[in-house]
């Protein structure tokens, strides 16, 4: 088994609803979530869209990452999510930041994700349900959140 974590992110509909499908259909798909962060409020970027709910899971699978991506495709379909324009408004985004400590560099997949380390709609998530150094990245989500200077742009919603 290897601990992957996941990034869910909707700015379309009921994006409370959207993030919750989106836990439980990951845990029906047989990935077994171990962590979930609070839900966070981010603003848009690139700004002019509605504003994001985001949140962070941490999960056990025996999933390869290929796979694994296949697998959140098909729940991003299942929840409504169609193609349109990159970094567009969406019911649902789900990302893997991390697959245990593998590299990852194909045309359809990058792990770590390319880019974790300057996004706080994704850092202030993975910092609640990470401690310490992240693996592959070496340092802390907290850190690096406190880096981007933007964490007082993003807010908690429940715990
Ligand atoms: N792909 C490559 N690496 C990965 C990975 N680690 N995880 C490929 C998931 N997918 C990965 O993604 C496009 C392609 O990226 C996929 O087919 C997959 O093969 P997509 O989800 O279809 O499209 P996208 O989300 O528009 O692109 P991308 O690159 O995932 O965008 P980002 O960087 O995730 O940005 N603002 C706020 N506040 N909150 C957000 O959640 N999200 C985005 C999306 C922009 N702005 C946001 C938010
Ligand atoms: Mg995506």
């Amino acid at each position: 088994m290897t601990r992957v974590y996941l990034a869910l992110g909707s700015n379309l509909g009921d994006r409370l609803a959207n993030l919750r499908a989106a836990v439980a259909a990951i845990e029906e798909r047989g990935i077994a979530v171990t962590a979930r962060s609070s839900v966070w409020e981010t603003p848009p970027v690139p700004a002019g869209q509605p504003p994001f709910l985001n949140a962070a899971v941490a999960a056990e699978t025996g999933m390869g990452p290929l796979a694994l991506l296949r697998e959140l495709k098909a729940i991003e379909h299942a929840l409504g999510r169609r193609p349109g324009p990159h970094w567009g408004p969406r019911p649902i985004d789900i990302d893997i930041l991390l697959h245990g400590d593998e590299r990852i560099g194909m045309p359809e997949l990058t792990v770590p994700h390319p880019r974790l380390t300057e996004r706080a709609f994704v850092l202030a998530p993975l910092a609640d349900i990470t401690r310490g150094a992240l693996p592959c990245i070496g340092v802390s989500a907290l850190e690096l959140l406190e880096g981007t200077g933007l964490q007082g742009a993003v807010r908690r919603l429940a715990l």
